[in-house]
Parts: structure tokens; sequence; C-alpha cells
């Protein structure tokens, strides 16, 4: 069995970036994918997600010869596990925090992983998850007939991504990471894994802080943003403009609103905060209720398009952006994709959606809605619904804009 630097277990929109960087640094690494599609597109130098110049790096990790991909983990030195952390949604609106992929990916390594070993968990998780990665490895070791496995034997950290979506390579190197080990040894043991080309400061510390601190980081995010939501629910009320009131109160000096938006997507901040009031649904009331205002936030949008669209006999309504957020293609837990969903559903409308992300229209819109380009959206359009604030959508006319009903959800013609 050939035997690599490093096996990294996922290559979504972290693993992928993570071996890329770590094969260019000159590390052998073998990145792990369950979907077959995946590992060809990545051994072909091809890439299966958009994000900028992540397509120069696979290419590149993948010529040197350091970077291969395979559906099965293989021996290495360091295991990175980077899969998704989901929730799932229970009937009285509370969610849970699904490990299901945590779990066969750390019993995965039972077949490979050898004494001394350092296990990295990446994927964002609820406080504890590091401490059951470790049991379900050792667990799945012994089940295997190696009775003497112990937790001594290996090193487990929890070390967050912490990079945003649209400026990942540049954050992978230049953001402060933190190192969270069951062991201060496997603290520092990923500090210096990581040292080969992280140029910020890696903190050590333990594997519970670190599993809070990431999902405090973006909890504090959610907060504020509801915090910028709420303020445009109140302003709608009162028939006034949120973005004059949050312009002018951003200039005292110890105040920074965040922008209001048709609410909030993604797979991280939407997400994260649930497994905080999941772990002390008394003590994370401000937390919860963030939650519950972002979410409120597509409905509140919806009701804004349906009064206008009540003047209409046959409105035509083009909706402006499906992605989470501006200049990705990711459609993961977008609110404008939601919202452009239940748009679809207004009686006798005709809706044209422009996303110059995507070549076709998501299986909840085929059928139902049209998939045009931005300009040709707005000239047949009776309301503009901007959704997402692509820099595309900049150059169109605003004398062809000062035409039609606007929604402008992100303040982005303000
Ligand atoms: N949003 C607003 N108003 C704002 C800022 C954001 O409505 O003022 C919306 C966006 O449109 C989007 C959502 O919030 O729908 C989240 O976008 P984002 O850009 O704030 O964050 P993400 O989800 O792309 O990435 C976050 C980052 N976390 C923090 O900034 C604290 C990133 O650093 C994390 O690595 C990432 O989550 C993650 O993977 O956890």
């Amino acid at each position: 069995m050939k035997r690599f630097d490093i096996c990294v277990l996922g290559l979504g929109y972290i693993g992928l970036p993570t071996s890329s960087i770590f094969a260019t640094k000159g590390k052998l690494v073998l990145g792990v994918d369950v979907m077959q599609s995946v590992v060809d597109t990545i051994n072909d130098g091809g890439i299966h997600i958009e994000e900028p110049d992540l397509e120069i790096l696979v290419k590149a990790a993948v010529q040197s010869g350091n970077l291969t991909a395979a559906t099965k983990p293989s021996e290495a030195d360091v295991f990175i596990i980077a899969v998704p952390t989901p929730f799932e949604k229970r009937n009285d609106g509370s969610r849970v925090p699904d490990l299901k992929f945590v779990e066969s990916a750390a019993r995965s390594l039972a077949q490979v992983v050898k004494k001394g070993d350092l296990v990295i968990l990446e994927s964002t998780s609820p406080v504890g998850t590091t401490e059951k990665m470790r049991d379900w490895l050792i667990e799945e070791l012994v089940a295997q007939g190696n009775a003497e496995a112990t937790d001594k034997d290996y090193y487990f950290v929890h070390c967050p991504e912490r990079i945003l979506p649209g400026q990942m390579l540049k954050e992978l190197v230049t953001n402060d990471r933190i190192a969270g080990g069951l062991t201060p040894e496997a603290s520092q043991k990923a500090k210096e894994l990581y040292e080969c080309f992280c140029t910020a400061e890696i903190f050590l510390t333990d594997a519970r802080s670190a599993e809070l601190s990431k999902l405090t980081e973006n909890s504090f995010r959610d907060v504020n943003i509801a915090f910028a939501n709420e303020l445009s629910m109140v302003c709608d009320h009162l028939g006034m403009n949120v973005w004059e009131v949050i312009k002018l109160a951003n200039r005292h000096p110890r105040v920074n609103i965040l922008t209001p938006g048709p609410g909030v997507g993604g797979h991280c901040i939407a997400v994260d905060p649930w497994f905080i009031v999941d772990a002390a649904p008394e003590q994370a009331k401000l937390i919860r209720t963030a939650r519950v205002v972002n979410e409120s936030k597509p409905e509140h949008v919806l009701t804004q398009v349906e009064s206008k669209a009540k003047r209409f006999n046959e409105p035509v309504i083009a909706c402006l952006g499906l992605a989470f957020k501006a200049d990705v293609d990711d459609l993961r837990e977008s609110p404008a994709l939601d919202i452009t969903e239940r748009i679809a559903s207004i009686n006798g409308a005709k809706i044209l959606v422009a996303e110059p992300y995507i070549m076709e229209l998501p299986k909840s819109l085929v059928g139902r809605c049209e998939l045009v380009n931005a300009e040709e959206a707005v000239k047949t359009a009776d309301i503009v619904v901007l959704l997402v604030d692509h820099k595309v959508f900049a150059p169109l006319s605003r004398p062809l804009l000062a035409e039609k009903m606007i929604i402008d959800t992100r303040g982005f013609w303000e």
C-alpha cells in the first residue's frame, strides 16, 4: 500500500483546497471522497465546486504528482476529516446535529491508522465531537480485532476551518488557526503540520474550547446579521429607509451594523448556532432568537413581493440571484432560492430567474420559472426582486430599472 503524508477525508469546500495546498507544499496527499465522479474530476486536474483560483491550485497539485484522489482512505501519518456536519430538523422546530459523516469517516480509518498517527477533525462540530471521533475509531479498531487499541496510541485534535467562501485560498494561508488537542502533544503536532503553509498565528488549546470557539464565531455573525435584518423589518413597518438609518448610525465610532439581506444562507452560519442551542437550550436564548429572526426574513420578503404582485393580473417577476451570497455558485441553504420557490407559487405570475453561476435551474424550479440573463429578466419584468448582490448585476441599466417596481433586499441599488 502506498504510504501518504496526509489523507484528507471529504473533498468539498474545505477538504479540496486544504489537500491541494498541502500537496503544493511538497506533502504527499491522498484526498478521499465517497463520490466516484468527484474523485475522477480531481484526478483529471479539474474541480467540482466554484472558488476563485481553486482550479489552478488543484491542477498544480495533481500535476506535481503530490495529490491523488480515491474513494477509500489509505495509510498516512496524518488524517484530516473535513466532511459535512448537517443537522436534523425536529417537528418542534429545534435542530439536532447529525454526526453520521464524521462517524463513518472516523470508523473508516480503523483499516489504515497506525500507532503515532495524528487524526484531525476540521469539520465544524458540536462540543464533544473530537472525543466522539476518538471513541468511534477506538471502538472500530477493537471490533476489527485490535483488542489492545487505546487512545494513547494516536493524537486527536480539532482544528476548525475558518475560511470564507469567495476568499478561501487567501484566508487558508493568512487566517489565524486554532489547534485544540485531546492532549497538549496533539495540539503541538497539529500546529507543526499547519505551519507548512499557514503564515498566521496558530493558537493551542483543548478540543472542546476549539469546538466552541468556532461555533461562537459563526453565532456572533448570525446574531449581528439578525440585528440588521430585524432593523430592516422595523424600518419597513415604519415606512423608512433602513440603508439610510444604518449609514448614519454607523458614523458613530463604536457602531458597526452589518447589512440586511433576504435571510442568512450557506452551510455554516445558518447551521452552527443550532449546535450551541442544542447543547444549552436554556442558556442560548439570544442565539436561538437570532436564528428565528434570520429565518423569518424570507417570509417578510415574500410578503413584500405578494403585495406588489396583487397590482397586476399576470405579473412578470424577475428574481435576480439564487446563490446564498454574492459571487459564489453555492445554492445550499440559500434564502434567495427559498424565496424564489415561494414566489413561483404566486398565482398567475410568470417568473424569470437570473443566476449567472448556474447553467440550469435547480430541480425545485424546473417547469415553474425560466432561466434567463439579468438584462432580459429586467427588460420583461413588472417587478424586480434583487436577492443576491452579484457584481455582474451592477451594470444593469438604471433608467430601465427606474421603470420597474423594485424590491432590493440587499441595498444594492441604494
Ligand atoms: N450576510 C448578510 N449580511 C451581512 C453578512 C452576511 O445577510 O452583513 C449573509 C450572506 O448573504 C450569507 C450569510 O449571511 O447568506 C453568510 O455569509 P458570510 O459571508 O457571512 O459567511 P459564510 O457562511 O460564507 O462563511 C462563514 C465565515 N464565518 C465568519 O465570518 C464568522 C467563515 O469565516 C467561516 O469559515 C465559514 O462561515 C464556515 O465555514 O464556518
